[in-house]
């Protein structure tokens, strides 16, 4: 079973200094109504307690007026059961089946895409070993841009190479003659991590972006605070989103650099790994593109106070460890950021419940999607994404650079409550979420 902090820090670490609040203010913003915009709140109180708003809230989101659906979850697949289900994923061309990875099991199943399906079939079972504690195990699963010609996808899992733990994305290839199945020793390593110390904080996510280059979280290496520095060093790779060429081997690699990557591009980036995309996040667990836009969206989990959204840009720079969310985090250390990237701040944010006394709370983000479904189309736009321990769910509508709509999109009070370890999107944009309890389900309006 998966502990209350999953995908959070360590509690045998010691914690963060976090942000400095007034006494008795988390409680006091904790007697605000949910339907009551959170951050108008805070300037209420803050006003109250004779505090500058302007000094003490300059980075919050902005309060905002707009609506969002009430919805509800359904059983999407009420016939397939999984264990510890981690990502979903299907081909560009439509081949009539989906395929979800199992973490800890390392198998990946492929199943019709009717909705009524009983029908489950072994795809791949990973060869042996690798790692299995909680935020290990096969964790990815992205298929070529041209799987119809060339039968190749790839695998993001926890490595064990006599002992060394390592993150591997390996390319796999479906057989010809029997294309329900793979074959495993049709591995190939293409990316292999630098020795990673810690078994927490490995990300996991490999998606193609519209670009057709394969994009690759890691995580910071784990632990607690950072211990290696990795969040603003964008010489290694713990603490970035990576980007690499599959299909175009150079410099003795089995994959390329993109041309447009920050340090390929430009001379200010010249002291960035070639693979690294942007660098200063913590532990993205899921990300996502938007399948109408292109934009990425990043789901951070946050060490002991906050949970983050953010939007990620080619060479950006998300903070991670001079901040966690909106907050300065351990400024006793003096870090510096890097000076190629100035840090930008998250789209949103939630608190840790104990922390901040809220009760739109949660302990370790799971990225979601931009809706672009048909079957609801009051949510269309709308960034979707949840928490893996209080299973709440959130959306948020992000226009002109600033958030017009922000809040929870289920009542907890009507369902039962789910660890969610993905969401994913069905060909048709309908979102779905791979739950721990082996399910899996979809969002729907209220009826
Ligand atoms: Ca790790
Ligand atoms: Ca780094």
């Amino acid at each position: 079973m998966p502990t209350a902090r999953r995908f959070g820090y360590n509690p045998h670490q010691t914690g963060s200094a976090g942000p400095v609040w007034p006494p008795g203010f988390p409680t006091l913003l904790g007697a605000f109504p949910l339907s009551l915009p959170r951050t108008l709140a805070a300037l209420v109180l803050a006003a109250a307690a004779g505090l500058s708003p302007a000094r003490t809230f300059a980075q919050a989101p902005k309060a905002h007026a707009g609506k969002l659906p009430s919805l509800v979850i359904e059983p999407a697949f009420p016939n397939l059961s999984f264990n510890r289900p981690v990502a979903f994923a299907y081909p560009p061309r439509d081949e009539g089946r989906y395929y979800v990875a199992e973490q800890h099991t390392a198998t990946i199943y492929s199943f019709p895409t009717d909705r009524s399906t009983r029908e489950k079939q072994l795809f791949l079972k990973l060869p042996d070993p690798i790692h299995h504690g909680n935020e290990e195990g096969l964790l990815g699963l992205a298929f070529h841009p041209n799987f119809a010609e060339n039968r190749y996808f790839f695998v993001y899992y926890s490595a064990d190479d006599q002992g060394k733990r390592r993150s591997v994305v390996s390319r796999f290839q479906a057989s010809r003659s029997s294309p329900l199945t793979a074959d495993a020793r049709s591995e190939k390593r293409i990316w292999i991590s630098a020795e990673d110390p810690y078994e927490n904080h490995n990300g996991g996510t490999i998606v193609f972006g519209p670009d057709g280059y394969l994009y690759i979280t890691l995580g910071d290496g784990g632990a607690a605070d950072d211990p290696m520095s990795s969040g603003q060093n964008p010489r290694d790779w713990f603490g970035s989103i990576l980007r690499i060429d599959v299909d175009h081997p150079a410099g003795g690699k089995p994959y390329g650099i993109p041309k447009d990557n920050p340090a390929a591009r430009s001379p200010r980036y010249k002291h960035w790994a070639p693979e690294v995309y942007c660098i200063g996040l913590r532990n993205v667990w899921k990300f996502s593109f938007d399948r109408e836009t292109g934009e990425l969206w990043a789901g951070d989990v946050g060490q002991n106070l906050w949970e983050m959204v953010h939007k990620i840009e080619n060479g950006g720079n998300y903070g991670w460890s001079i901040r966690e969310g909106f907050h300065a985090f351990q400024p006793q250390r003096r870090q510096r950021p890097d000076p190629a990237a100035k840090i930008s701040l998250p789209i949103a944010e939630y608190p840790h419940g104990a922390n901040q006394g809220r009760s739109d709370t949660g302990l370790s983000i799971t990225g979601g999607y931009v809706y672009r479904g048909k079957t609801i189309p009051e949510l269309r736009g709308v960034y979707v994404y949840g928490d893996y321990d209080s299973g709440r769910i959130w959306g948020l509508r992000y226009q002109g650079k600033r958030v017009t709509a922000e809040g929870e999109l289920i009542d907890l009070k009507n369902t039962r409550k789910l660890n969610i370890a993905s969401f994913a999107e069905d060909r048709a944009g309908e979102l779905l979420i791979l739950a721990f309890d082996g399910k899996i389900y979809t969002l729907a309006g209220r009826r």
